[in-house]
Order: structure tokens, then C-alpha cells, then sequence
């Protein structure tokens, strides 16, 4: 089980981002970790090996993306997957038929769609809460209650849950407090602080940031969790490739400076969008109008790039959709170029309509993914496709 090297955890957020996880490589001296483009490794003897057997249980690229996120979110061992969604499976697996999940009822679609129509035939027990409620939360734990399971920000309606309340519930009831943290990233909040005991990424997202992977990734500061999830990535092996790991490791280099671009392009974007008389609600946690935005400024640093806005119908979203130049139609967020997106018939498909419209996801809602891009053309952008829309 590899570890986070206890040096790395001495140094600034952005040191870190560079170089924890990494040394040069020992034959070369080469300052990026390699590419370990391997199935196998050749062995000394019976028993004798270099900690590596086979690329399923281990690889060295793996390894340095894993200490490195473990050593973002201020935690001491990083187990990587081949998407998000891999990470979550992986997460559930921890449980046994019977037990039950409160996730919060704001989550990815593949999350519900996994939890709902995967785990649920294999008898898991789930509920969906208002997780800006400790009191919802704290009301739905049953006796078979073994893990919450919460994004904040949530993808897309931009809800927070209080995780320092979340996490003295999960504490006082002995039960797996989750957070996924892929909307802020470590940079902006970081939830093993609050008690979380895992935390889960899409790395595909901020974390690589620039739209050429798909991986996932788990932290936790737990030794059994730790071990418990490293024997579930070598018996399951939904593992990533070295290759994507690599890309992820590049990526996380600049998460720092990318996340402060981010932040002041949306912070700068949204309170455009706010005061457009022709825009009915902005959904951003940096807004003062956000009714959780004291609890945002709590425990965030900052509010980064995702942003909803509502349109008020199918139609006008379409016309939006359909008449962005620089920002790109598409699934997925976090990259360096901005990408806008229609939550009700693609991330959020599959869940409900009726639950997605009780919870503000409507068919005129439209997800901004806010890029690097200057932010002075993307507001150009904007602005001509909302009065296409509007027209
Ligand atoms: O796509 P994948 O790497 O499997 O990650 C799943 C996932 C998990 N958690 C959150 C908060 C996510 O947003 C996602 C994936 N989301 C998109 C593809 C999207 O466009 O919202």
C-alpha cells in the first residue's frame, strides 16, 4: 500500500501540487515521473521482488497520481480508478447487503443512476435527503444507516451541505461520512478537515483539467479504509492506465493557478449574469443572493467555475445551447476550455423528473462550466446567446 511521503505534507497548497508524490526517476534523473507502459514486472526470485508484481495491483505512474491527490487533500493514501463512477462503486463495495445509504439528493446522475438502478438490486438501502439540512439528514439515519454520501457544491444546482455539521453527526453515530469534492477540488475546500472519512474525485474533471482522461480517485487518511480499498482495486480492478494517471499528474501541477482563474472568472461571470433582468436565478455560491453563501465563505476558499442559470423553458436552453461559439456544448466540466451543458437531458437524465424539477432542475436550466479563456470573451459569448435565446 503505498503512503503519502510525510515531507510532501510539510509545504503550501501549490508546492505540493507540483511536486508531492514524485521523485526523479532513480535511472535517469528524469524530472516527470514515467510512463510505466507495463503489464508486469520481472521478479528476483520466489518471494523477491521491488514492492511490483503485476500492474493490476500496483504501478509506479499510479502510484506518484495517488500521493500526489492523497497529499492535496491533506490525507495520507490516494487509491486511483478508472472514472468517477468506478470510485464510487468502489466506495459502495465497501458495504454489505442490508446496509443502508442517506446520499444527499443533489448528486451526479451517473452517482444516483449507480446507487438506484446498481447497488440497490444487489440490496443496498438508499435514501435521497435535502443535505442543506442537517436536520433532514440527521431525521432520515436508520438503524441500517452506514454511510452519507454528499456533494457540495452539488452538480449542478450548486447546493452546499454543512460538512462541519455533517461530519459531527457521521462521528457521533459511527457512520462513513463521504464527500465527493470534484466541484471545489482540494484548492478551494477540503473536506477530510471536517471529518470526512473519504473523499472521491472525478479526476477527469479539475483535477486533470484539460478534457483528455477519464479517472477517479479516492483519499483517505484511514488505514483500514485504506487497505479495505486497495484490496477492492486489485480484486475489482477497475484501474486507471499509466498513461491517464500521467495525464491527471500533469494536470494537477497547475491546479493551483487554474483554480484561482476559475474562481475569478466565475465570481466575475455570475454577478454579470445576476444582473440581467432577462435571467431568472443564478445559481453560484459566491453570490451574496446565494442562501447558502455565509456557509460557502465558511468553508471554502473560493467558488470557482460551475455556474447554473435558469431560462425559464426547453426552448430558450436550446437556443442557448445551440448558439455559444467559444463555449463548447458538451458533457463533462473543469477544463481549460468552457463548456456549457443541459443538466435535465444529459448529466441528469436519468434520475427522475419529478425529483429533478423538486429540486430546481429544470428543463431551463443551463450549466456553465467557465474556463481560462479571457473572461471578457466569454461574457461576449454569453451575451449573444442569451439574446438569441430570449429573442
Ligand atoms: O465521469 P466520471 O469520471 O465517471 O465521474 C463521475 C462524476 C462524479 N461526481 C461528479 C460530481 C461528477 O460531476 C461526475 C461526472 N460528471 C459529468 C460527466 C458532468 O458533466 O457533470
Amino acid at each position: 500500500m503505498t503512503r503519502v511521503f510525510d515531507e510532501d505534507l510539510e509545504f503550501g497548497f501549490g508546492t505540493r501540487a507540483v511536486h508531492a508524490g514524485q521523485r526523479p526517476d532513480e535511472i535517469s534523473g528524469a524530472i516527470m515521473p514515467p510512463i510505466y507502459q507495463t503489464s508486469t514486472y520481472v521478479q528476483d526470485g520466489l518471494g523477491r521482488h521491488k514492492g511490483f508484481e503485476y500492474a493490476r495491483t500496483r504501478n509506479p505512474t499510479r502510484d506518484a497520481l495517488e500521493r500526489n491527490i492523497a497529499a492535496l487533500e491533506g490525507g495520507l493514501h490516494g487509491i486511483a480508478w478508472a472514472s468517477g463512477l468506478a470510485a464510487t462503486d468502489a466506495i459502495l463495495k465497501l458495504l454489505s447487503a442490508g446496509d443502508h445509504v442517506l446520499c444527499g439528493e443533489n448528486v451526479y446522475g451517473g452517482t444516483h443512476r449507480l446507487m438506484v438502478q446498481v447497488f440497490a438490486r444487489l440490496g443496498l438501502g438508499f435514501s435521497f435527503v435535502d443535505a442543506r439540512d442537517v436536520d433532514l439528514v440527521a431525521a432520515a439515519v436508520t438503524p441500517q444507516t452506514r454511510m452519507i454520501f454528499i456533494e457540495t457544491p452539488t452538480n449542478p444546482m450548486m447546493r452546499l451541505a454543512d460538512l462541519a455539521a455533517i461530519g459531527e453527526l457521521t462521528r457521533t453515530k459511527d457512520l462513513l461520512f463521504v464527500v465527493d469534492n470534484t466541484f471545489a477540488t482540494p484548492y478551494m475546500q477540503r473536506p477530510l478537515e471536517y471529518g470526512a472519512a473519504l473523499v472521491m474525485h472525478s479526476t477527469t474533471k479539475y483535477l486533470n483539467g484539460h478534457s483528455d482522461m477519464v479517472g477517479g480517485l479516492v483519499v483517505t487518511s484511514d488505514e483500514e479504509l485504506a487497505e479495505r480499498l486497495h484490496f477492492l482495486q486489485n480484486a475489482a480492478g477497475a484501474i486507471p492506465g499509466p498513461m491517464d494517471c500521467w495525464l491527471a499528474l500533469r494536470g494537477t501541477k497547475t491546479l493551483a493557478l487554474r483554480m484561482r482563474q476559475h474562481d475569478a472568472a466565475g465570481r466575475k461571470i455570475a454577478a454579470w449574469l445576476e444582473q440581467r433582468p432577462d435571467i431568472e436565478r443564478v445559481y453560484y455560491p459566491g453570490l451574496a443572493s446565494h442562501e447558502q453563501h455565509e456557509l460557502a465563505c465558511r468553508q471554502m476558499t473560493g467558488f470557482g467555475g460551475m455556474i447554473s442559470i435558469e431560462l425559464g423553458s426547453l426552448e430558450r436552453a436550446r437556443t442557448m445551447v445551440e448558439s455559444t461559439r467559444l463555449f463548447s456544448f458538451a458533457e463533462s466540466l473543469g477544463g481549460v476550455e468552457s463548456l456549457v451543458g443541459h443538466p435535465a437531458t444529459m448529466t441528469h437524465a436519468t434520475v427522475p423528473r419529478e425529483m429533478r424539477e423538486a429540486m430546481g432542475l429544470t428543463d431551463g436550466l443551463v450549466r456553465l462550466s467557465v474556463g481560462i479563456e479571457e473572461t471578457e470573451d466569454l461574457i461576449a459569448d454569453l451575451d449573444q446567446a442569451i439574446l438569441a435565446a430570449m429573442r
